[in-house]
């Protein structure tokens, strides 16, 4: 499924990060940047261990923010890395936490000139947040952006399984 965010594509996609042939695909990352499950093991396994030399090197990053690699062995030239927030119960800034990852995320892409983007559904695995709420804040926050930034032509959200597709689609139409 894709609408028009502004003069930008905001597209749904069920499938797996790392085959994404967008400029930048984004991880979702923890605060060391050094590796993990999920997204992160999936990209550092196959963008090799090009990414987590230059990861190395950042020094961490916070909650809510984003930093930038190359893509090494991935198609993908870059990688952006941002640190979603561990769900507790959804009163301790997890909304704002979540929606600056995909803000920030894209505000490197801006400055570096890239035209697409590919996100996973950032902190709905191992970091707990409900799917359904995820997916409005997710698709809310980069429609925004999109539409006063056309300079990134394509955010396509790269959905792992049938629930998590049908999660974002349901929010995509209530948009
Ligand atoms: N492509 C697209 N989506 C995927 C893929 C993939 N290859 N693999 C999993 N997903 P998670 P988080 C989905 O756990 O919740 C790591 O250990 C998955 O089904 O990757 O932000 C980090 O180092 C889920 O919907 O990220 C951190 O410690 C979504 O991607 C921690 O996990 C996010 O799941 C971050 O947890």
């Amino acid at each position: 499924m894709k609408i028009q965010a502004g003069r930008s594509v905001l597209e749904l996609v069920e499938g797996d990060i790392i085959r994404q042939d967008t400029e930048a695909i984004v991880n979702a990352a923890n605060q060391s940047l050094l590796g993990g499950g999920g997204v992160d093991g999936a990209i550092h396994r196959a963008g090799g261990p090009q990414i987590l030399a230059e990861c190395r090197q950042l020094g961490g990053c916070p909650t809510g923010e984003a930093r930038i690699t190359t893509g090494g062995n991935l198609k993908a030239r870059y990688v952006i890395h941002t640190v979603g927030p561990v769900y507790r119960d959804g009163l301790h800034r997890e909304p704002e936490l979540l929606a600056s990852c995909y803000r920030e995320s894209l505000k490197l892409a801006s400055a570096r000139g890239l035209k697409s983007v590919a996100f996973p559904s950032i902190s709905t695995g191992a970091y707990g947040y409900p799917l359904a709420d995820a997916a409005r804040i997710a698709l809310k926050t980069v429609k925004a952006y999109l539409q006063e930034h056309p300079e990134i032509e394509r955010v396509r959200f790269v959905l792992f399984g049938q629930a998590a597709y049908a999660a974002y689609e349901a929010a995509m139409k209530e948009l």
